[in-house]
């Protein structure tokens, strides 16, 4: 079978991909404005720096593919085309949100758009992917699941258990691990045993491959390379993704634990200036990139105008959908 995702991507593809990026990082700005504020309750994981993970890996998918996300998934859910207003919505309480605001930011889903959710579980989604692809392959459809989960996760025993059934049975799924250094303020060299975590899938017989998580062609390739793989019936892949968040584990984190000139390494080879860099490359001008950025601005500021001004739900509402 050939390949379907075309490589390297084209100037209309890189360009999308980085209107989505933009998004996803003017999302997450606006909603932390909104918790400074106090427009908002509870907390939320932001994933700004991680935008080209999204994006690179659930452009090389087919609309049709599955999603599973985690704990930091608004990047997830806008990749894959989820209108803001309404993943806003969601975050807001709102009855436009895509579970009607009873889910909020760690459980929500939209199986129209083959997302089966994120997950304040670590490690949760990545049996539940699994499962996922059992199902497809029962059906006997082609799809595939793609599985996004953190580093921290890869130490649950979630991911081993599911990643030696997966293999036992050359289940449909891709396993995504974005690789952000750190989970909460923990780091991977004190948390993580082995050389890496795409090398763990070697254990399993598995294929496994490491990119850089901030380079949004280099991930849509290699996501495309193993989508294909996977789709062949070659069984499950790992790929890893060196990435880094630019902002704290969750809403309130002071990041003491990472030191200015770290931070200031990371930010130096962030994700959008790396896209801009391969547009320029292709012949894009400053003002043709600027105008993305004008672009997404405006779609984020009207997405959460439209949530702001949406209706909340009632007691009654919120008790809806339970079943036990
Ligand atoms: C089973 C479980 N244990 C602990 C937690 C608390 N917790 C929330 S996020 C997190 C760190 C996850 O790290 P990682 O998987 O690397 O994802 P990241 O936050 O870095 O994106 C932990 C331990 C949890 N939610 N679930
Ligand atoms: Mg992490």
């Amino acid at each position: 079978m050939a390949s379907e995702t075309p490589r390297p991507a084209s100037a209309e593809i890189l360009l999308s991909c980085f209107q989505r990026m933009l998004v996803i990082r003017y999302f997450e700005e606006a909603l932390s404005e909104l918790f400074t504020k106090n427009l908002l309750g509870g907390t939320s994981h932001f994933c700004i720096g991680q935008e080209a993970c999204a994006v690179g890996v659930v452009s090389a998918l087919r609309e049709t593919d599955w999603l599973v996300s985690n704990h930091r998934g608004h990047g997830h859910l806008l990749a894959r085309g989820l209108d803001p207003a309404r993943v806003m919505g969601e975050l807001l309480g709102k009855l436009t949100g895509y579970c009607g605001g009873r889910g909020g930011s760690q459980h929500m889903c939209s199986m129209a758009d083959h997302f089966l959710g994120t997950n304040g579980i670590t490690g949760g989604g990545i049996p539940l992917g699994t499962g996922a692809a059992l199902a497809i392959r029962y059906r006997q459809l082609a799809d595939i699941v793609v599985v996004f989960f953190g580093d921290g996760a890869s130490n649950q025993g979630m991911f081993h258990e599911s990643l030696n059934m997966a293999a036992l049975w050359r289940l449909p799924v891709l396993y995504v691990c974005e690789n952000n250094g750190y989970g909460m303020s923990n780091p991977v060299r004190s948390s993580t045993a082995g050389v890496g975590i795409a090398e763990r899938a070697a254990a399993y017989g598995l294929r496994g491959e490491r990119r850089d998580g901030m380079d949004v062609v280099q991930i849509r390739d290699a996501a495309g390379e193993l989508a294909d793989y996977v789709r062949q019936g070659n069984g499950p892949a790992v790929l890893e993704l060196t990435t880094y968040r630019h902002c704290g584990h969750s809403k309130n984190d002071p990041r003491v634990y990472r030191t200015p000139a770290e931070e200031n390494d990371w930010q130096a080879c962030d994700c959008l200036l790396q896209a801009a860099a391969h547009l320029t490359a292709l012949g894009l001008s400053a003002a043709a990139i600027d105008a993305q950025r004008q672009e997404a601005r405006q779609l984020i500021d009207a997405a959460v105008r439209a949530a702001m001004a949406a209706p909340c739900g009632t007691p009654e509402h919120a008790r809806g959908g339970v079943y036990a």
